[in-house]
């Protein structure tokens, strides 16, 4: 799971989200998993991956899956079918939870640890930026299958689990995992994945498909291109170019920013070409008096419903001392058909009304 700017929030929405890759033959399903319909997704494929295997292991590997009430309901299964569930990851809390969010995850971190014993090793990415190295090369080419989180993180660690790696892929997936600014910034091969993800269309509801068919086609495209397939190769570096006209079009947006209250900029991205949000971002926190950075936008699952999102990031240096969450009434859930979503502190995405009449008004008075 990424860091946490905004495509963290548009993959925790509502959309279904999948990825079916076969890595070096084990059958992988990148999904995260929130609802019945995903924990129904995974055993399905687990299922299904099982009649066709050969081998003598009953393994299944998760790993950088959030661990969600889902998630630990799709491991109770499968251990109930008699597969042996192995669980990898680094989204366990670091000290004590400081939210709900964090406590519920506690919570899960507990059931997954007694339900798998030590086949249970979740840890915190202070200690392991990437996933990857929660595993090593081919440690689970005999697996059944793989059920990873549909980022480049998940991607990376499941490709070095099923027995496909390159000397810089630790490394890689630390930066692919980190911060938008330093996503770009790994091996010749990583940029590729990283200005690739960058690209990716938004969601959008009159093309509900369309982001996950172009994602399912960049992750296939990789792999074959860290097998050293050459056509791969070259579809990958044709969207070099997309990627960089995106960062000139981040470059002028970001010079139409407007401050709305102290030290909170917005910039209007609605209907404008394709942008990439690491670097507007990025430009944008250059300020160092920059706390919260909104964008208001015509595409992603609130705009999906109510036809416009503000989304709000929290920038890194302020995140511990500002809570998003005080800028909607404290009774407000996080649900896209009320106009709100916000899974964590440092970021909220809530429609126009509630822009308006909640949003605005305590953002002038914050302190
Ligand atoms: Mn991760």
């Amino acid at each position: 799971m990424c860091y946490g700017f905004l495509n963290v929030i548009w993959a925790l929405s509502i959309i279904p989200h999948m990825i079916r890759l076969t890595i070096n033959k084990v059958p992988t399903l990148f999904i995260k998993a929130f609802t019945a319909i995903d924990v129904q997704t995974i055993m399905e494929f687990v299922r299904k991956a099982a009649t066709f295997y050969s081998g003598s292991s009953n393994k299944i590997l998760f790993i950088d899956t959030p661990i969600t009430p889902a998630t630990v309901e799709a491991v109770e299964k499968l251990k109930f079918e008699r597969f042996q569930v192995i669980f990898r990851d680094h989204h366990g809390i670091d000290g004590e939870p400081s939210n709900s969010r964090e406590a519920r995850v506690v919570e899960a971190t507990t059931k997954l640890n007694n339900l798998l014993g030590v086949d249970c090793h979740i840890t915190i990415r202070r200690l392991h930026p990437a996933c990857s190295t929660l595993v090593s090369i081919g440690e689970f080419k005999d697996a059944i299958a793989i059920i990873a989180d549909p980022d480049a993180d998940g991607l990376t660690a499941a490709m070095k689990a099923a027995g496909i790696s390159y000397p810089e892929l630790d490394d890689d997936a630390a930066k692919l995992d980190g911060e938008p600014q330093f996503q770009v910034t790994g091996s010749s091969i990583s940029q590729l994945l990283a200005k690739g993800m960058a690209v990716l269309p938004s969601y959008d509801v009159s093309k509900p498909k369309e982001r996950e068919i172009a994602q399912q086609n960049l992750f296939t495209d990789w792999l074959k291109a860290v097998c050293g397939n050459e056509p791969a190769l070259i579809r990958l570096q044709a969207k070099i170019s997309l990627y960089d006209d995106a960062t000139k079009v981040s470059q002028s947006l970001a010079k139409t920013a407007i401050t709305i209250a102290p030290g909170v900029v917005l910039v209007d991205v609605a209907d404008k070409a394709l942008f990439d949000p690491g670097t507007l971002l990025s430009l944008l926190e250059n300020d160092p008096e920059c706390r919260i950075i909104v964008l208001r936008k015509s595409l992603g699952p609130i705009a999906a419903l109510h036809g416009i999102q503000y989304s709000l990031s929290v920038t890194k240096s302020y995140q511990n001392k500002i809570n998003l969450h005080d800028l909607v009434p404290a009774q407000a859930k996080s649900d896209p058909e009320a106009g709100i979503i916000s899974n964590v502190s440092f970021l909220l995405h809530t429609s126009e009304s509630i822009w308006q009449q909640e949003v605005l008004p305590r953002l002038k008075n914050l302190q």
